[in-house]
């Protein structure tokens, strides 16, 4: 499925208490704070949440979110490389046949200080459906 067809589907949460959202922080990142607030938060809203942590490969994100039948890959990264780690993410969900997952990303995503909405093209451009700013400082 290309991205123009993707982006015409209705993609959003229904069941809150039967979806299950997948997290982690993306590569060689091993910053956790983040991580466990974001589990501690969409479990209290009651989400099923399976959290992979830090250090998590694309391709255990992808194993995850198959075996758990999930809606969402939530994908953090605070270490400044997650443009590098994150290419490709959206290709490899095709080719495993996840093409309706949801792929959300955030965190401070690149090195040093570019205006987020630079940010945010570079990632929606790499098929990403919402891009997160660092909303702690
Ligand atoms: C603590 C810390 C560390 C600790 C981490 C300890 C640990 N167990 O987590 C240690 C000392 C290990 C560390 C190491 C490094 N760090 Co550090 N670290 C920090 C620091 C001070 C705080 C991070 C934190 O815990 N924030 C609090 C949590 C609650 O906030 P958060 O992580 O941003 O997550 C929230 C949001 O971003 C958002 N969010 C995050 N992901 C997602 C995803 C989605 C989908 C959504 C919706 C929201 C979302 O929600 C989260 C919860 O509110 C930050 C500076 C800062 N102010 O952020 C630097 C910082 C992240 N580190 C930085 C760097 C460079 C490094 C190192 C590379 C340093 C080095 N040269 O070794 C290494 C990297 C090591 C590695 N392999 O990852 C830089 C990154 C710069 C960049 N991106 O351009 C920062 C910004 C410091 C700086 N100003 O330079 N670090």
């Amino acid at each position: 499925m290309n991205q123009e067809n993707r982006s015409n589907q209705k993609l959003e949460f229904r069941n809150m208490d039967q979806d299950t959202i997948i997290l982690g922080v993306i590569g060689a990142d091993c910053h956790s704070v983040g991580n466990k607030i974001l589990e501690l938060f969409f479990t209290a809203e009651g989400f099923k949440v399976l959290n992979l942590g830090v250090m998590v490969s694309q391709q255990e994100f992808i194993n995850a979110a198959i075996e758990t039948n999930a809606k969402a890959i939530f994908v953090s990264s605070l270490y400044g490389h997650g443009d590098i780690d994150c290419q490709g993410f959206r290709d490899l969900c095709l080719e495993k046949v996840l093409d309706r997952i949801l792929l959300y990303v955030g965190g401070n995503l690149v090195v040093g200080k570019t205006p987020f909405e630079i940010v945010e093209e570079k990632f929606k451009k790499m098929g990403f459906d919402r891009v997160f700013p660092q909303t702690s400082t």
